[in-house]
């Protein structure tokens, strides 16, 4: 284990140990050559948009990988689940959870649909259903379940509450990936799915998303809101939106997903070294995946409990961030914090005790192709060393007075 001093850390004035900063969402990216060839190709062809060649093979690649009859690619995962939404024709209100990244709740808000916001359980981090029951009247249309960071939703309660109370049932599957639940690859549940591309996800189309169904007449209807609600030159039968994907954003997504085995074969690495330079730390704990199912291991989540770490995670997040390590405090307030929802819902938080605790705790920290094992071995060293110099760090940031 590499350990860093204490005085070496740049709360004391000196430099970051880290010369370059860390993030947390640092792209992951495939074969470079291959990409410039495909972008060669779009160049030759002046084909850039407008469901082209790319991006039809994009979307049968997925759809074969999920196994699912339809993949609608978009231009974001954001656009995706209003397109979605829109699709299916939802109204009222919605029930998501607010421990979620804002776009799940921006893309009802932003059709006039409310967003009502059910708790998690904080053992898995994601919709509670018995939350979910108590939230349903007779304006709800629909449920939203977020598999957050690849973990399934008890996709089976809820699919069982949905079929009961004659709801839609669709999965923000964002961070999902690659991932699997019972051996089914998630993308596959419910009425529809929606995976992101976005430059900090798995695999990325620089910006990009996609729906993913077996439903053909939701498929079709998809595809019209994606291109305007034409079909045709000049006929329009819906009201649509653009949401195409540009075919450098489906090259990008083809080599991306031509890499998806080594990225997730790193992540996975970067992971176990996180779990063994973590081990036997008080009071922080890494979020587990499944070893029985297909993992993308795309984040690294930590909780610190202020109860039983020495320093709280604002303090951890403080030092971290000074030595370059920019951990994310993901979802934290919770979306019922942000504008507009906590001007709407001033209230929203007394149904929301577990998100509220699960937010106050959740540090992300950073993976992916660019963090190898010795960067994750010094940043567990820098955490160690922190934790055993609690007294004089938590003095540093002011929180406890200078010892006379
Ligand atoms: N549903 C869920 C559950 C989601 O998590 C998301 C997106 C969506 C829906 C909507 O999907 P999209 O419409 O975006 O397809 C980032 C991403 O922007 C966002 O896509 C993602 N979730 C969320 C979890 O993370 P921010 O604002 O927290 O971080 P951002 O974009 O500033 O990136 C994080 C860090 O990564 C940066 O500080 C620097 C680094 N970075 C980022 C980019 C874009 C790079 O090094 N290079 C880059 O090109 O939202």
């Amino acid at each position: 284990m590499i350990k860093p001093r204490v005085e070496d850390f740049a709360l004391f004035g000196g430099p970051p140990i880290f010369r370059e900063k860390l993030h947390v969402g640092c792209p992951n990216s495939g074969d470079r050559s291959k990409f410039l060839e495909r972008l060669n190709n779009i160049l030759d062809t002046r084909w850039f948009t407008n469901n082209g060649p790319y991006v039809q093979e994009f979307e049968q690649r997925i759809a074969h990988m999920i196994g699912v009859r339809h993949c609608i690619a978009a231009c974001n995962a954001t656009i995706a689940l209003e397109m979605v939404i829109r699709a299916l024709d939802l109204r009222g209100e919605v029930i998501i959870p607010s421990f979620t990244f804002i776009a799940t709740a921006h893309a009802l808000q932003w059709q006039g649909i409310t967003p009502v916001f059910a708790d998690i359980d904080p053992s898995t981090h994601n919709l509670d259903p018995a939350s979910v029951e108590q939230m349903i009247t007779p304006q709800t249309s629909a449920i939203i379940g977020v598999h957050l960071w690849g973990r399934p939703c008890n996709i089976e309660a809820l699919a069982e509450i949905a079929a009961r109370r004659r709801l839609k049932l669709l999965f923000d599957a964002a961070h999902a990936f690659g991932c699997s639940h019972k051996g089914r690859m998630m993308g596959g549940f419910g009425d529809v799915e929606v995976f992101s591309f976005h430059a900090t996800k798995i695999i990325n189309s620089f910006e990009g998303g996609a729906a993913v169904t077996n439903n053909d007449v939701l498929a079709d209807n998809i595809r019209l809101v994606r291109n305007f609600g034409f079909v045709g030159f000049d006929n329009v039968i819906r009201l649509g939106i653009n949401g195409k994907m540009t075919e450098v954003s489906a090259a990008m997504g083809l080599t991306s997903l031509e890499a998806l085995a080594g990225i997730v074969e790193v992540n996975r690495r970067n992971y176990e070294v996180y779990r063994d330079g973590m081990a036997g730390l008080p009071g922080i704990s890494l979020m587990e995946y499944d070893p029985n199912e297909r993992n993308n291991y795309h984040y690294i989540v930590t909780e610190v409990d202020p109860e039983k770490a020495p320093l709280n995670r604002e303090e951890l997040l403080a030092v971290l961030t000074k030595e370059n390590v920019l951990g994310r405090r993901y979802f934290w307030p919770g979306c019922h914090r942000m504008a507009p929802y906590g001007r709407l819902y001033p209230n929203a938080h007394t149904g929301l005790l577990q998100t509220e605790h699960v937010a106050s705790q959740v540090l992300a920290l950073p993976t992916g192709q660019t963090i190898t094992p010795e960067i994750i071995q010094i940043i567990c060293g820098i955490i160690r060393c922190a934790f055993e110099n609690a007294a004089e760090i938590r003095r540093l940031l002011g929180k406890e007075p200078a010892k006379v």
